[in-house]
């Protein structure tokens, strides 16, 4: 397929802006692109000067489960605090008594549906965690769901095994007990079944230490499985340091990381996952140490955490948005974040940016310039979607 006259947002360097290009895809990769020629070759087709980036990619989101909780959004609102709702069996828990009901066919079904919306604004690759069931059938069920969401639409799925999410009601008093069966039983569970791409944890005070985490990473690691942390959302743990010692691709929300923290995910080439939705839902007030992670030169991602709790955000455009209004990110960075530094995020290395050899994800915009992605909210101005080099939405022209 040659597509023609096209203004290019490679993202290789900065935005990496080319205009009036032809970009050619063969056996769904990008085999390369160049200037132009006077008169429009045969059989390309004209893109009609449309903006061009690589497919958008959500690389941290939560987006199979059960139910929903709606009702607890109330709640708060009506003045009874996470806390109380939490410590009354709700919150993630109450999470995980419906994705334990729920078939695998249901899961399915409401999972497809908030996963149109995010392919709707150009995605086309996703990461999907585990870590509403808290015990072996269900986490396992989880993540079959999720890789079979990649056999039902036009999107690559990238999974996380995260069974360290909570402790089950079920081990309450036995914290040292679930630890060692996500360790001995649900882990290599996952592996054999080839259903977990990486290994997450939710390292907080409400949720797993950070020797119980490194627990978890170990067991990882004998299974040759990459790392990431949910680290220093409420507070700081360390949990940044921590993961960058196991040389995790990714630390996710660091709202609480400090310098030291920056310093060593700046050395274990960790990128730094940054989640507007959360911030935004619990209104947390301490902003991640972004200054910090410019200063090292750690490289910067954007997610929707899509979960029913904390994120119920169904739109990267709207997160990207969030990330320059609440954390002072530029639309540069909210771009690269969805894009080259989302790929790295998850370990990929075929995608997230326009060159040649990288598969042909792309998405055709109606957008004058690649800063205006970033700058609405509620607005959707993606015009087709390209999905290793077959048009899966929208047209062309
Ligand atoms: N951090 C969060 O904010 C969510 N999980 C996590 O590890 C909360 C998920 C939920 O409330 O369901
Ligand atoms: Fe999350």
């Amino acid at each position: 397929m040659r597509l023609a006259n096209l203004k290019l947002a490679t993202m290789a360097d900065g935005y990496g802006l080319a205009s009036n290009m032809m970009l050619e895809i063969e056996g769904g990769a990008i085999a390369g692109y160049r200037p132009m020629p006077d008169r429009l070759p045969d059989g390309a087709i004209d893109c009609g000067g449309r903006l061009a980036t690589p497919g958008l990619i959500d690389c941290h989101t939560h987006l199979v489960y059960g139910g929903n909780r709606a009702d607890e959004f109330e709640k708060r609102l009506n003045g009874v605090s996470y806390a109380e709702i939490a410590e009354a069996g709700g919150g993630i828990l109450a999470t995980v008594r419906a994705t334990r009901a729920a078939s695998e066919e249901a899961l399915t079904e409401s999972a497809l549906t908030r996963l149109d919306g995010l392919i709707a604004e150009g995605v086309t690759t996703v990461e999907i965690k585990s870590g509403y069931g808290l015990d072996t059938a269900t986490e396992l069920k989880m993540l079959r769901v999720a890789r079979a969401l990649a056999r039902e639409r036009p999107v690559d799925v990238v999974t996380s095994f995260l069974g360290a999410h909570a402790i089950p009601p079920e081990y309450k008093d036995a914290r040292a007990r679930y630890v060692q069966l996500v360790c001995d039983e649900m882990l290599p569970a996952a592996a054999r079944d080839n259903l977990a791409d990486a290994v997450d944890a939710f390292c907080e005070r409400i949720a797993f230490t950070i020797s119980e985490t490194a627990q978890i990473f170990e067991a990882a690691r004998k299974l040759g499985l990459p790392v990431k942390l949910h680290a220093d959302q409420l507070s700081n743990l360390g949990g940044a340091a921590l993961a960058a010692s196991f040389g995790a691709l990714s630390v996710d929300h660091i709202e609480y990381t400090n310098e030291e923290g920056v310093a060593a995910i700046a050395r274990s080439g960790t990128v730094a996952t940054l989640l507007p939705g959360a911030f935004y839902y619990l209104k947390e007030k301490h902003e991640p140490p972004v200054a910090a992670l410019r200063k090292h030169g750690v490289p910067i991602a954007v997610a929707t955490d899509l979960n029913p709790g904390s994120s119920p955000v169904h739109s990267l455009l709207a997160v990207m948005n969030m990330a320059c209004v609440l954390f002072g990110l530029t639309p540069l960075e909210a771009l690269r974040g969805v894009t080259v530094n989302a790929a790295r995020a998850l370990g990929l290395n075929d995608r997230g940016m326009i060159a040649p050899g990288m598969k042909a994800d792309l998405v055709l915009w109606d957008v004058a310039r690649p800063g205006d992605l970033a700058y609405p909210l509620g607005a959707n101005p993606c015009a087709a979607v390209i999905k290793s080099g077959r048009v899966v939405r929208g047209s062309l022209t």
